[in-house]
């Protein structure tokens, strides 16, 4: 009928691993508030993402329902359970199964609803949604999960690829792309893998460069940063695409989809002076290896750093024996902690990160200096903004936690003249970010754009 063409339906495509599809559903819930009320959401992931990131297959608010696509995993690995827990493995299997399972979720979601998909909302990892959409006669929109820099990168790949000649024969790793605009500071050893060295014929690194050809292609790409943090790479961006929408941070804007604080790390961040905290997260994948636990532990205790670390249970062991229980006055380790709010908090005077996408955005929401120790993908490359672009952080010295290393970089940021400097810099950032979400903020004016298109797909 004439009534089920006009009314939308929104089909969002996750990536289902680290921290993709929760941002993509915190998207899908604030379009759901701007939107109308009959538009019908469908949020689309594995299972085990699904469950992870919905209570039940309803969201709370009632508006978005989850469908589960085929994870690729052959009957035979699944018994033995082993490519569940490794997520490059799980990725590569994801990625032999894709678009014929989203093509079947979305059959689903249309037969269920009863309303044909009117647009696809994709993580921009999924390259082929460009393909599913024009098949489907339907806009494309895609979704970067991580910073302008890390976007621009996978865009300039070829050019990166034909500009320095085979890996190897750049002259050194140390050279820099001064050729691609807002990233002269930027070494090519800082690149993800897959890039320019390591293994080009990944599954992931493949993924990434269709993603850069494709990208131009989508009726917009929404960034997960503001124009101000990075505002030449981001001009560049809008040359490129042909719409790129910055639009965040969203968790100045709304508030985190868990907020709880099971652990009482506010009410103990209540008891700590102002800026002698430090917070310690390596993101949602990542352990240090056990010689660095130990350097990094060590050195809490030696300094006598207040700190709050989060540390998934099954790493708990990497600590040194006892130290949980002789430090027990001067911090604390919690499975989780609502890691937004911890940095919003005044006692925290430095962030020990890996260098993850969030974290970064969040720490410069929170205005708290970082010192990096970057694993993969986009993080080196972040880790060389926050220290030579932005200057708001450090990376630890020689990339690992060493005792030596990681003195230095906490005296440095907590104590020292260059670590109020960062303090400063990163509070003027801060300020930006509140203003870009605010009432007639770039990224507000961005929102108000996508939701738009989003209305107009359902005319057309
Ligand atoms: C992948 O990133 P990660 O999941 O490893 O890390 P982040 O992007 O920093 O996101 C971690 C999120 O988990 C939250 C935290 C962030 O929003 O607030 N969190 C928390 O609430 N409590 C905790 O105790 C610990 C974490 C990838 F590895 C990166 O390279 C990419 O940059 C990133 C984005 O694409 O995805």
């Amino acid at each position: 009928t004439n009534d089920s063409q006009q009314q939308l339906h929104i089909a969002a495509l996750a990536f289902p691993f680290g921290t993709h599809a929760a941002p993509l559903l915190t998207l899908l819930r604030l379009l759901a508030t701007s939107l109308p009320p009959t538009t019908i959401l469908s949020f689309l992931s594995t299972e085990k993402s699904n469950t992870q990131i919905f209570t039940n297959k309803v969201d709370p608010s009632g508006t978005i329902k989850a469908y589960n696509v085929w994870d690729g995993i052959p009957e035979e690995a699944a018994e033995g359970q082993v490519f569940r827990g490794n997520v490059k493995a799980g990725a590569e299997f994801f990625l032999k199964a894709v678009p014929g399972n989203f093509k079947k979720a979305m059959r689903e979601a249309e037969t269920e609803s009863g309303v044909k998909i009117s647009c696809i909302l994709s993580d921009a990892f999924l390259w082929f949604s460009g393909d599913l959409a024009a098949e489907m006669g339907v806009p494309w929109v895609a979704f970067w999960t991580a910073g302008s820099c890390s976007l621009s990168v996978h865009m300039y790949t070829d050019e990166i690829r034909n500009t320095l000649g085979m890996p190897g024969v750049a002259e050194t790793v140390e050279q820099t792309l001064t050729f691609i605009p807002g990233m002269s500071a930027v070494r090519i050893d800082d690149l993800p893998e897959g890039v320019y060295s390591g293994n080009l014929e990944s599954a992931i690194a493949q993924m990434l460069h269709k993603m850069g050809l494709n990208l131009p292609r989508a009726t917009a790409v929404v960034v997960n940063s503001f124009e101000e943090l990075e505002p030449i790479i981001t001009n560049d961006l809008k040359l490129k695409l042909r719409k790129a929408l910055h639009v965040s941070p969203s968790t100045l804007s709304s508030p985190p989809l868990s907020n709880s604080d099971e652990n009482g790390c506010l009410l103990w961040l209540e008891m700590q002076k102002p800026s002698s905290v430090a917070y310690i997260s390596f993101g949602s994948m990542m352990t240090p290896p056990p010689k660095e636990m130990l350097a990094l532990a060590q050195t809490l205790e030696s300094l006598k750093v207040p700190f709050l670390w989060s540390l998934r249970d099954h790493s708990r062991h990497l600590l040194p024996e006892g130290f949980v229980e002789s430090t027990e006055s001067l911090g604390k380790v919690v499975s989780w902690a609502p890691q937004s709010q911890v940095l919003a908090h005044p006692s925290v005077g430095v962030f020990v990160s890996h260098g993850g996408w969030n974290s970064i955005l969040e720490s410069v929401a929170g205005g708290v200096p970082m010192i990096c120790r970057p694993f993969f993908g986009d993080q080196t490359l972040n880790s060389r903004m926050v220290q030579d672009v932005w200057q708001i952080g450090i990376r630890v010295e020689g990339g690992a936690f060493t005792r030596s290393g990681t003195s230095s970089a906490l005296e440095l940021v907590l104590s020292r003249e260059e670590g109020k400097e960062m303090r400063e810099i990163i509070s003027g950032l801060k300020e930006s970010a509140v203003d870009a979400v605010g009432p007639s903020g770039s990224s507000t004016a961005n929102f108000e754009t996508l939701v738009e298109l989003f209305k107009v797909a359902a005319v057309l």
